[in-house]
């Protein structure tokens, strides 16, 4: 149910969770796709990577970590030593599920001499395999500096396709996945909504599909359409990710008198909206759910996250 009188008494919820997470010596960390109340109760808002790094910097013992799954992997990555919990015990990414470990081992093998590049979403097992871990806000700047001329790159096909694009002198193969959420979004949807806002830039995440991103004012992550038109000096944009990310445009340009546009109201993803303030209460009331990587796996995995830094500074 998803109405305003969901819960019996919000605060008494929410001073519940304050309390607990005290007791628990945890922090509670939100992806910008979670739903608005999430959010707003959180330690801090981010993309996947930014809230792992958090986490590590942080000195509580306990992670809850609302999002999907692949996060909170990324997060015990980084923190093999603190307690990672995941709210939802089904929150997952389907785009992550497209690709296995075994399926990228094969595809190497059928492609000698190509290295791998892997989209942050994706599972640990998937990040072991992989030559090198890239974001959606650092996945030009990695592929075009990778000594490689020869790039596989998965599991997401269209942030693939907006790299190839973006580096003409590679030669990248692409892996078959994509988000079911940007994935839906057609041609017709922008122009559709183009003709009701003619005066507002067009802000579109790399996940949407070559269609889309090619009619964009601005390609960019999460974190880069927030800042994009948090510092822009227009005043109306449409929107092209997940809902969530209209919660964040609003709190961090209060008052400023700028207008945002979701691109299509289907920009909703299901998983990330499975965690709501029970979720994250149940989470610190039972110390669910316990995210845990093989020791060999996390290793692996991180070597891949190292020589992302290592590309990406
Ligand atoms: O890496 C993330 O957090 C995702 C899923 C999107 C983005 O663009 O930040
Ligand atoms: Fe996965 Fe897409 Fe949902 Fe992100 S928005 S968690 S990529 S399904």
């Amino acid at each position: 149910m998803e109405t305003s009188d969901r819960y019996i008494d919000k605060d008494a919820v929410i001073k519940r969770i304050t309390d607990l997470k005290k007791e628990r010596d945890a922090v509670i960390v939100a992806h910008m796709y979670q739903n608005p109340d999430v959010q707003d109760i959180a330690d801090t808002v981010g993309d996947s990577y930014a809230l792992s790094k958090y986490c590590a910097s942080r000195p509580e013992s306990t992670i809850v970590f609302c999002g999907v799954h692949f996060m909170a992997e990324s997060a015990k990555i980084l923190s093999p030593d603190k307690t990672v919990l995941l709210p939802e015990r089904y929150a997952g990414c389907p785009m992550a599920d497209m690709i296995t470990a075994e399926d990228l081992r094969e595809f190497k093998n059928e492609h000698p001499g190509y290295a791998a590049a892997i989209y942050i979403n994706s599972s640990a097992a998937v990040k072991a395999e992989a030559d090198v871990i890239v974001t959606s806000s650092n996945a030009v700047k990695i592929v075009s500096r990778m000594s490689e001329k020869n790039i596989i790159f998965g599991p997401d096909k269209n942030l693939g396709a907006y790299v190839a694009r973006q580096c003409p002198d590679k030669n990248i193969l692409l892996w078959n996945g994509f988000c079911p959420t940007h994935h839906k979004i057609k041609k017709e949807d922008v122009l559709n909504i183009r003709s009701q806002h003619p005066d507002a830039l067009l802000l579109v995440h790399p996940e949407c599909t070559p269609d889309v991103t090619e009619l964009a004012d601005y390609v960019g992550s999460t974190k880069g359409i927030i800042d994009f038109a948090t510092q822009s000096d227009r005043s109306e944009f449409i929107i092209g990710t997940e809902i969530g990310v209209m919660h964040r445009l609003e709190v961090e340009n209060r008052n400023k008198g700028k207008r945002f546009y979701l691109m299509s109201p289907s920009l909703t993803c299901p998983n990330m909206k499975r965690t709501l303030l029970e979720s994250v209460l149940r989470s610190l009331e039972n110390n669910e759910y316990n995210i845990e990587v093989p020791h060999d796996t996390a290793e692996r995995a991180k070597k891949a996250l190292d020589r992302m830094m290592e590309l990406g500074n």
